[in-house]
């Protein structure tokens, strides 16, 4: 019965303790991603019913084809934080430069800044397949009451003072961690209720799904090769499967369920991976470290990279600790053959 269980609102105050000096502001910000998240919801729920699929004909930063539901999602996060005044700054995948909250001193007085992909996977939306939306939140590090600089954003991702996804699927389900462990929560659609459908999530120690584009694999480095052909070759007596939605959320939500790994290697077309360090990367492996996984770029820990720009990409291995250590193995050993 849903009325038995806890609404995200309850549980967001019940766990507003677990912030010293709390002030509530964290609260009020995941209070305006849920409301936010329902907006969007909404709309990617009837994108097929209404002018709202295909491209703006515009590209974002990344050169990609902008999607109308993508900078509609932007549009959203981004007026739903900016009129509540709760944070001081924010990034987006959508957006060239990080964006001020001026409003009035209010403003600059608060101590959050916010990073996000406002619609990941984009590129299924035509095709009805599950999108997501990432986000990531720091506390500022320069003088409170002045505006942000470049630096409040580019703190490592251990520095997170929180990190969470919506994914847009079969269900609306909103899934974060403050550091205290990962809670997922449904949307009830009917009443615009989230409720704790999944707590206390855990991220199976190992498992049998690996998640790549196997489109890719000869532009791979040969270590990663030789670990998709180790799954091919049920080496290791393990049933693999291979399983590519090819929507970050999606991959990684399904694996922390069931156990795998997602893999976004470096390649000779993409020289440093493709997946953003800030603003997908980052607050996907402060969940997955969260839920007891492993997300590395290949030899080190993700969240200890020290970002230097804010649209950087980098390699993603991330999922269940056996596999992400299986896949370190490979590349390591690949390198020291490549050495002799
Ligand atoms: P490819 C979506 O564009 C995204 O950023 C991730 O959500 C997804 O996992 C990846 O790129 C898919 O990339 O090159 O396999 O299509």
């Amino acid at each position: 019965m849903e009325a038995q269980k806890k609404t995200l609102g309850e549980f967001i105050i019940e766990n507003q303790y677990e912030f010293k000096n709390s002030s509530g502001e964290l609260s009020r910000i995941f209070n305006s991603m849920k409301l936010a998240a329902k907006v969007v919801s909404y709309k990617v729920k009837k994108a097929g019913l209404i002018d709202i699929i295909g491209g703006v004909g515009d590209k974002n930063i990344q050169g990609e084809d902008q999607q109308k539901l993508d900078v509609y999602a932007n549009e959203v996060f981004i007026e739903t934080l900016i009129n509540r005044e709760i944070v001081c700054g924010i990034v987006s995948e959508e957006n060239d430069d990080f964006i001020t909250v001026q409003g009035n001193d209010k403003a600059n007085n608060n101590k959050y800044v916010l990073l996000m992909d406002p619609l990941d996977g984009s590129s299924n939306i035509d095709v009805n397949v599950s999108v997501g939306t990432i986000f990531s939140v720091y506390a500022r590090i320069s003088k409170r009451g002045t505006p942000v600089t470049l630096e409040d954003f580019l703190q490592p991702g251990t520095r997170q003072v929180a990190a969470g996804y919506i994914i847009y699927g079969t269900s609306t389900m909103l899934v974060y961690t403050t550091g205290h462990g990962v809670n997922g929560f449904t949307l009830n659609p009917a009443i615009g209720t989230f409720y704790l459908s999944h707590p206390k999530i855990k991220f199976p120690v190992d498992g049998s799904i690996y998640s790549v584009n196997e489109g890719n694999y000869v532009h791979f480095s040969q270590g990663v090769k030789n670990y998709i052909k180790y799954c091919q070759m049920q080496e290791g007596n393990r049933p693999y499967t291979s399983r590519y939605i090819g929507s970050l959320v999606s991959d990684i939500h399904r694996n922390m369920l069931k156990g795998g790994v997602y893999l976004y290697p470096t390649s000779t077309k993409t020289t440093n991976g493709k997946l953003r360090l800030l603003y997908e990367c980052n607050p996907m492996a402060f969940i997955i470290e969260q839920a007891g996984g492993k997300a590395s770029n290949g030899h080190s820990r993700i969240l200890e990279i020290k970002p230097t720009s804010l649209h950087e990409r980098v390699p993603f291995y991330a999922g269940s600790v056996n596999m992400v250590e299986k896949v370190e193995e490979f590349i390591a050993m690949a390198n020291k053959e490549t050495m002799c």
